[in-house]
């Protein structure tokens, strides 16, 4: 059940009206002689998927609207945190009342409180909690504590995952980095990555191998829990419990970026619903509930390193900020409910089900599945394990079907590798809707 307040939303029917994009291409075409790509990311550029990005004007429930006016269901859900729907009467709410008090402190606020209670309360490995301004920010942030905690300079990483752009972090990275196919970035100076050792996903002999090749060097392993920046991969049956074994016994630290999967594939992430609790966790995107918000924690004894507990600097003017904190705040207490997540898990089943069966249908080689409110499909047969499976999709094949899509209302991710996301908004409507779109875009590929 949709709740009440996507009921009343505009019900057009999709494409109802022809697709326009004058508005969208003047912006756009704007855009990009004053910022890089005409963007301030680079995946939602389009460049991957061809043709020119819709501008949005606005966003309510499962819908977006483009300044043409075009509608779209939106399966892309502003990369992750409206995972109540958009702009919930709620979440807006709450934070017209604390703008009311002012938008930043700069100071400590009772909100923060909140809101690391409830993190703490829901997240198994997080003790204590530092909030800070975006997934990236809390994996720089956590990979500086890894390596003050243990001593140890070197860390893992899995090709095809994402943490941010921080520059340690830029070693065979998904997201835009695969969209865009740029192997590492320049301005990475070959000194910062030289300590990054990267595996590839759901191969535990490798990382095994790693551990032996450099005894006592390694200060611990970061995974996206389930990947979602290589498009979506779900962990092999006993890949995160190996990685547990593997830190545990080379005295290196475990640690989930949930910035995507955090109080999306359960109340507590991946590492509440598969059982494996590692000893840092990152989070982003949700816990602000679509206002600029990361953070990092794990056990009280290693986060009692950061500063001004411990000597692990680490600051942000803007961290905390008490908008932020309510947005969050709001959004949890929505996701804190009985039946959420089997609700997120019916819709997206019932979605990527019948993706699957309009693609094979037609004649597709395809590929995917969901675990609660994530979902991907590839265009390749699969199994997909890992970045290199992923890679072998047909990309080409993606980008038709990407701009059918979008033309007949439907707002993908525009690249093949981003996960996609649904909300408590999407309706059995919505879904029944998109694949019927589907079906038609995938008969003319
Ligand atoms: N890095 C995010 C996707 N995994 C955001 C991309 C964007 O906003 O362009």
């Amino acid at each position: 059940m949709a709740p009440a307040f996507n009921k009343h939303l505009e019900k057009r029917a999709l494409v109802a009206t022809p697709f326009k994009t004058s508005q969208s291409d003047q912006i756009f075409n704007a855009a990009q002689k004053l910022m890089p790509g005409g963007v301030s990311s680079p995946v939602r550029a389009f460049k991957s998927v061809g043709g020119q990005p819709v501008v949005f004007d606005r966003v309510k429930g499962a819908y977006a609207w483009d300044v043409d006016d075009n509608q779209y269901i939106d399966y892309v859900g502003t990369w992750g945190p409206a995972i109540c729907g958009h702009a919930h009467p709620d979440v807006i709410s709450a934070i017209q009342k604390t703008a009311e008090k002012g938008t930043s402190f700069g100071a400590p606020c009772a909100l923060e409180n909140v809101l690391a209670e409830m993190v703490i309360d829901a997240v198994p490995s997080i003790e204590m909690v530092r909030f800070v301004n975006s997934g990236t920010e809390a994996c720089m942030a956590v990979l500086r504590l890894m390596r003050a905690y243990t001593g140890r300079d070197k860390v893992i990483k899995f090709e095809g995952c994402y943490h941010g752009h921080a520059d340690m972090f830029l070693v065979q990275a998904g997201s835009g980095v695969a969209t865009l196919g740029l192997p590492d970035s320049p301005g990475v100076p070959k000194s910062t990555t030289a300590n990054t050792l990267t595996a590839p996903y759901n191969d535990l002999e490798a990382v095994k191998k790693l551990f032996e090749d450099n005894p006592g060097e390694i200060s611990g392993v970061i995974l996206e829990a389930i990947v979602g920046n290589a498009g979506f991969i779900t962990p092999d049956a006993g890949f995160l419990e190996g990685l547990r074994e593997l830190t545990t016994e080379h005295g290196a630290l475990l640690v989930f970026d949930e910035v995507m999967t955090g109080f999306r594939i359960s109340y507590g992430g991946v590492q509440a619903k598969y059982g494996v609790t590692p000893d840092l966790t990152t989070l982003g995107k949700i816990i602000g509930g679509g206002l600029p918000v990361g953070a990092y924690g794990g056990k009280a004894e290693i986060m009692g390193m950061v500063a001004p507990a411990g000597p692990m600097y680490q600051a942000g003017t803007l961290s905390g900020n008490p908008l932020a904190m309510t947005a969050g705040i709001k959004t949890l207490e929505l996701l804190n409910k009985p039946g959420t997540y089997e609700q997120l898990d019916k819709i997206t089943g019932r979605l990527i089900n019948g993706l699957l069966a309009a693609a094979k249908e037609t004649g597709h080689e395809v590929c995917g599945g969901h675990v609660s409110g994530m979902f991907g499909m590839f265009f390749t047969e699969g199994p997909v394990h890992n970045y290199e499976d992923a890679k072998k999709a047909d990309a080409q094949k993606f980008s038709r079907y990407h701009r059918g899509m979008l033309e007949r209302g439907i707002y993908l991710a525009p690249s093949g590798f981003e996960a996609g996301f649904t909300s408590l908004a999407h309706t059995e409507e919505d879904v029944d809707k998109t694949i019927a779109a589907a079906r038609e875009v995938l008969s003319e590929l």
